[in-house]
């Protein structure tokens, strides 16, 4: 059963990761991200009141993910397990996390922290050009990063839960380590 959490800094390759082990596992990949995204785009309620913070590479506030989340989990096809990218991104995120995976018996079986260098993740977002990928709120994405992700670490660790690997290699490299560390 994979049930898996992806922690690191924006452009370290979650998504991109996330999107290999949900194909070759079969099982959902669920990023808080592209929820957002698609939500923005359709001009939802949720996408109205996200759109802004995400142009400005702040968090969304936890009220409007926390939820999100609750129901996206507890759809039929996370029965046969999941990967969460992008969430939780906070510690308080992480609290509601812990909750509700115990109520609804899905114990997380790893999280997968993606290390790459601060200079790589720049150029990386900067190439892929995505609205919010120009570099003042690049900058600003990786200052939140740094205080409200990174303290996730050493929760996890804490928790014996945190495998860390270098994000910092071709994609097929990344990929091939991850696929060993799920298959242990
Ligand atoms: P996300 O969509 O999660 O954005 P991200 O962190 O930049 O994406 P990711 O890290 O997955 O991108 P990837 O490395 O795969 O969030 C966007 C915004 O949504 C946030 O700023 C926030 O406002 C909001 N949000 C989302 N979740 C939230 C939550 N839980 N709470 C509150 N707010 C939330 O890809 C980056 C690039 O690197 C790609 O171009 C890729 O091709 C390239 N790349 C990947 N791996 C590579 C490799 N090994 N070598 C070279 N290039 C590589």
């Amino acid at each position: 059963m994979i049930r898996i959490i992806f922690l690191g800094p924006p452009g370290a390759g979650k998504g991109t990761q996330a999107a290999v082990i949900s194909e070759d596992f079969s099982v959902p990949h669920i990023s808080t991200g592209d929820i957002l995204r698609s939500a923005v785009a359709a001009k939802t309620e949720l996408g109205q009141k996200a759109a802004s913070y995400m142009d400005a590479g702040e968090l969304v506030p936890d009220d409007l993910i926390l939820d999100l989340i609750r129901n996206r989990l507890n759809e039929e096809d996370a029965a046969k397990g999941w990967i969460l990218d992008g969430f939780p991104r906070n510690v308080s995120q992480a609290n509601f996390l812990d909750k509700l995976l115990t109520e609804i018996s899905q114990p997380c079986e790893c999280v997968l922290n993606l290390e790459v260098p601060d200079d790589i993740l720049v150029s990386r977002l900067l190439a892929r050009g995505r609205k919010d990928d120009n570099e003042d709120v690049i900058r600003n994405r990786l200052e939140v990063y740094r205080q409200q992700t990174e303290p996730l670490i050493e929760y996890f660790r804490n928790r014996q839960q945190l495998v860390s690997i270098n994000g910092h290699q071709s994609m097929d490299a990344v990929a091939a380590e991850l696929k060993q560390v799920l298959q242990a």
